[in-house]
C-alpha cells in the first residue's frame, strides 16, 4: 500500500515512552519462533525462513476482516498446544514491546485458541493433546512475569471470548476470576463481527458476571460492524473500552454520548486499513475526527505479525497522514494510561512516569 510504504519509520515520530492497550498475543509472534516450533513438532508450515514465512502471513493490500482472520490458521497449529511455545511467545512479546519503547502493555488472547485438550474442540484441527485453557493462562502469566522482570515494563493480560464460540465464554469468565490480578486485568470479545454480530446469551452472561465481580471489560465493536454493535457493547455488555469503534461516527448521537461518557477507543491505524474496516486513505480516517474532538483513544498495533509492523509504523501513519503532533502523541498515551485496567495505585505510578518523561504538569495531580 502506497501510504504505508511511504510511511517507513525514519526518523521516529515519537521516541518517548508509550502505552499499548490493544495487541493480540497470537498476532504478535516472531516468525522465527513459529518456524522453530513447526520444525520441532513436525507441523507443516507454508515456508521455513522468516522472510518467506512472512510473505505468506503478512500482506499489504486490504482484505476483509474474515480473510484477515483466516491468516491465523497458517501458523497457529505450530504454537497451540505446546507448553514451551505458549510461555515463550508471551515472554518474547514483552521483549518486543520493550524494544519499541512501550512501558506498559495489555496483551490479549483466547486461552482456548492456544490449547489443544480434548474437552474443548481442538481449534486448529491438530492432534489432540492435554494442554487446557487454564494451563495456557498459567504459562502466559509466567512468560509475561519473566518479561516484566527482564525488560522492566508492565505487562498485563486480557482474556478473549470469541464471537463464534459462545460455549467458551463462561470458561473465560472463570479464568478471569481465577487469575484476576495475576496478570489478568480484563475480558474481551473478539472475532468476526460481520459474520457474527449477534451477542449470544452466553457472552451476555459472562459480561454481566464480569461486571459483578469487578473484572474490567472491553469489546471489539464497530470495527467493521454497525454502530449498533457498539451500542450493545456499552449498554448490554457494560464495556468500559471499545476495540476499534470507528463505525461510531455513523451514529452521531451515539458518538456524542460516548464522548460525554469518556469511553475509550482502542484504535489501530494500520490494522483498520488492512482489515477493510476503514478507507485505506489515512487522510480520511475516523481517528482524525477523534483527534479533533479530543476523544479518549489510544494508538495500537493489533496484530503486528500479520501487518508486518511495529508500533512506530502506526505512529508514523498518524504523523504523516493524520496530522499528529508531539502534543497529540503525548495526549493519547496519557489517555491510554488513564484508561488502562491497572489497579489505581499502579495506574497513578504509570501516569507519573509519563508526565515526567513528557515534561508535563499533571492535570489532576494524584
Ligand atoms: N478484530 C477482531 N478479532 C481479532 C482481531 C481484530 O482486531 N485481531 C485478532 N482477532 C482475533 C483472532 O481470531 C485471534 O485469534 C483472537 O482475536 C484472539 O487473540
Ligand atoms: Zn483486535
Amino acid at each position: 500500500m502506497d501510504q504505508v510504504a511511504k510511511a517507513e519509520p525514519s526518523p521516529s515520530p515519537f521516541d518517548l515512552p508509550k502505552v499499548e492497550l490493544h495487541v493480540h498475543l497470537d498476532g504478535a509472534i516472531k516468525p522465527e519462533t513459529i518456524i522453530y516450533f513447526g520444525k520441532k513438532r513436525e507441523i507443516p508450515l507454508p515456508a521455513y525462513t522468516a522472510e518467506d514465512l512472512l510473505k505468506h502471513i503478512s500482506y499489504t493490500e486490504p482484505l476483509t476482516l474474515t480473510q484477515f482472520l483466516e491468516k491465523f490458521a497458517l501458523y497457529m497449529p505450530a504454537i497451540a498446544g505446546d507448553r514451551e511455545a505458549v510461555r515463550r511467545i508471551a515472554y518474547e512479546l514483552v521483549e518486543m514491546k520493550a524494544k519499541e519503547g512501550v512501558i506498559c502493555v495489555e496483551v490479549r488472547y483466547s486461552p482456548h485458541l492456544l490449547a489443544n485438550c480434548k474437552v474443548h474442540p481442538v481449534p486448529w484441527g491438530q492432534k489432540e493433546g492435554d494442554l487446557t485453557p487454564d494451563e495456557v493462562v498459567n504459562l502466559v502469566n509466567q512468560g509475561l512475569q519473566d518479561g516484566e522482570r527482564d525488560f522492566n515494563i508492565k505487562a498485563r493480560s486480557i482474556l478473549c471470548c470469541m464471537r463464534h464460540m459462545p460455549s467458551w465464554s463462561l470458561e473465560v469468565l472463570e479464568l478471569c476470576k481465577k487469575y484476576q490480578n495475576n496478570t489478568v486485568v480484563a475480558m474481551d470479545l473478539a472475532g468476526d463481527e460481520l459474520l457474527m454480530a449477534e451477542t449470544f446469551p452466553e457472552h451476555r452472561k459472562a459480561y454481566e458476571e464480569a461486571e459483578r465481580c469487578g473484572i474490567h471489560r472491553t469489546v471489539h465493536a464497530g470495527e467493521v460492524g454497525s454502530p449498533s454493535v457498539i451500542r450493545e457493547a456499552i449498554k448490554v455488555l457494560k464495556a468500559e473500552r471499545i476495540g476499534h469503534g470507528y463505525k461510531v461516527l455513523e451514529d452521531q448521537a451515539l458518538y456524542r454520548e460516548l464522548l460525554d461518557r469518556n469511553i475509550h477507543f482502542e484504535t489501530c491505524p494500520l490494522s483498520s486499513s488492512l482489515t477493510g474496516a476503514c478507507d485505506p486513505d489515512f487522510t480520511k480516517h475516523p481517528i482524525i475526527q477523534f483527534m479533533n474532538d479530543k476523544a479518549n483513544y489510544s494508538l495500537n498495533t493489533d496484530d503486528p505479525l500479520i501487518f508486518n509492523s511495529v508500533i512506530e509504523t502506526d505512529y508514523t501513519i498518524a504523523q504523516q497522514f493524520m496530522g499528529f503532533t508531539e502534543e497529540e502523541f503525548k495526549r493519547v498515551n496519557i489517555s491510554a494510561a488513564q484508561s488502562s485496567f491497572l489497579p489505581e495505585k499502579e495506574k497513578n505510578e504509570l501516569l507519573n512516569k509519563l508526565y515526567k518523561a513528557y515534561e508535563m504538569v499533571p492535570n489532576n495531580p494524584s
